[in-house]
C-alpha cells in the first residue's frame, strides 16, 4: 500500500470562561491548503462520499454533531466515529471513503491539498479496487 489507511490529528484548542477555540494551524497540517469545504444540512439518511482521489490528500473534522466514516484501502477497512471538532482525520488518495450515520446537525470541515478537479476523483468501486492493485 503506497498510503497509510488513515491517520488522527489531534489540533490544540483552548477552553476559557467564555467558550473553546480550536486552532487549525499549518504545524498540524501535513499538506499546504488549497481549498477547505464546510458541508452541512446533511440529512441523517444522507451519505456522502463513497469515492476516493489520484492526488488529493484531505482532512476531515466533524465541528458539530457526529458521522461515522469508513476507510477502505481494497484489503483493510475501518469505522471512525468523529464528534470532536479537535480531531481530524487524513483522507489519503486510494482510500475510499464514505461518510454515513450523521446525528445532531452534524457538520463537516474539510481541508485539501489540490484544486477541484473531477478527473482526481474514483466515483466507481470497480476501477477502485483495480487501482490500488495497481499502486
Ligand atoms: C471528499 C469528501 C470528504 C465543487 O464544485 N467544488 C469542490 O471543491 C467540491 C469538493 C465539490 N464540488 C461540487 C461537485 C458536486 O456537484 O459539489 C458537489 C458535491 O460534491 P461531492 O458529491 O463530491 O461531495 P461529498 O460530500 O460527497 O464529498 C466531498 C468532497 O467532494 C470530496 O473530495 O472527499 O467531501
Amino acid at each position: 500500500m503506497k498510503y497509510p489507511l488513515y491517520t488522527l490529528i489531534n489540533f490544540p484548542f483552548f477552553t476559557n470562561a467564555t467558550g473553546t477555540l480550536t486552532m487549525f494551524d499549518r504545524k498540524n497540517i501535513p499538506f499546504e491548503i488549497r481549498r477547505v469545504l464546510i458541508i452541512r444540512n446533511i440529512k441523517s439518511s444522507g451519505v456522502r462520499g463513497g469515492h476516493t482521489h489520484h492526488a488529493t490528500h484531505q482532512i476531515l473534522v466533524c465541528i458539530k454533531g457526529q458521522c461515522d466514516v469508513e476507510l477502505d484501502n481494497g484489503i483493510e477497512k475501518k469505522i471512525l466515529t468523529l464528534n470532536d471538532p479537535a480531531q481530524g482525520v487524513v483522507l489519503y488518495p486510494y482510500v475510499w471513503h464514505t461518510m454515513q450515520n450523521f446525528k445532531n446537525d452534524a457538520i463537516l470541515l474539510v481541508f485539501a491539498n489540490t484544486d477541484y478537479n473531477e478527473k482526481d476523483y474514483i466515483r466507481s468501486y470497480d476501477d477502485f479496487l483495480k487501482f490500488v492493485k495497481k499502486i
